[in-house]
């Protein structure tokens, strides 16, 4: 069991050698970055009048080529093409090319009930993704304007093996609405995918909180800190 902290990093080709996958791959080819969170819920007056509040928070990517150039993107088609232009973004759209990326869709409430399954997720097929594509950014916002994770009764995001239905294993997590360093903040850079000198796939684990107060300031940052 790998367990990446924050600043590790792991060779999905090394990572399960001896575990040739059905179709003689070796190493990991499949895997899903996912988030899982609940409402906020308020006692009320004494307690007398309990409630709950959505929260919407969003999971992203971003991808560019060797020259740093962004190439492709998954981010919710939810957000408004006007607000997305003036940072000169195209339409969100839930996949990358050859559908290498796949998104789950915009959850916009979290849950009702505490539970394990994460919701929205991100899974990729590395063996699907254009040769072009060298790092690949995950990252979540909170949709909401006075939106603060710390506020959040939980929230994490974590990259496992598997599928969306099936958890093989956990390789890396983060507690965004318990640790700290989130608090006051609605932005985070989960980790970074990039190829490696041999051309195979590496994830680094960053979990940074940004200073950013929207998804298209959160790609900016990204593109301007760690690309
Ligand atoms: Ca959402
Ligand atoms: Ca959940």
């Amino acid at each position: 069991m790998i367990d990446l902290k924050k600043g590790s990093r792991f060779n999905l080709k090394k990572a399960d050698e001896n575990l040739p996958s059905a179709d003689g791959h070796k190493g990991i080819t499949e895997f899903c970055v996912g988030c899982n969170w609940g409402k906020i819920r308020s006692k009320g007056f004494l307690g007398l009048f309990p409630s709950t509040e959505e929260v919407d928070l969003d999971l992203s990517c971003i991808l560019f080529d060797k020259d740093r150039k962004m190439v492709d993107y998954i981010y919710s088609p939810q957000y408004l093409p006007e607000f997305l232009i003036k940072y000169g973004y195209p339409r969100g759209k839930l996949f990358t090319e050859n559908g290498a990326l796949r998104h789950s869709g915009d959850d916009r409430a979290g849950d009702e009930i505490n539970n394990d399954c994460d919701n929205e997720i991100i899974q990729v097929d590395l063996r699907k993704i254009n040769p072009n594509v060298q790092q690949i950014f995950f990252f979540l916002n909170y949709a909401e304007d006075s939106g603060d994770f710390a506020k959040i009764p939980y929230a994490s995001i974590r990259l496992f093996e598997g599928t969306p239905s099936v958890v093989k294993k956990v390789h890396a997590s983060f507690n965004v609405a318990s640790d700290p360093s989130f608090r006051g903040r609605k932005s985070m850079v989960m980790g970074k995918l990039f190829k490696d000198s041999d051309g195979s796939w590496c994830f680094w684990a960053l979990g940074d909180p940004l200073n950013a107060e929207n998804v298209c300031e959160t790609m900016n940052q990204i593109k301007r800190s760690f690309v």
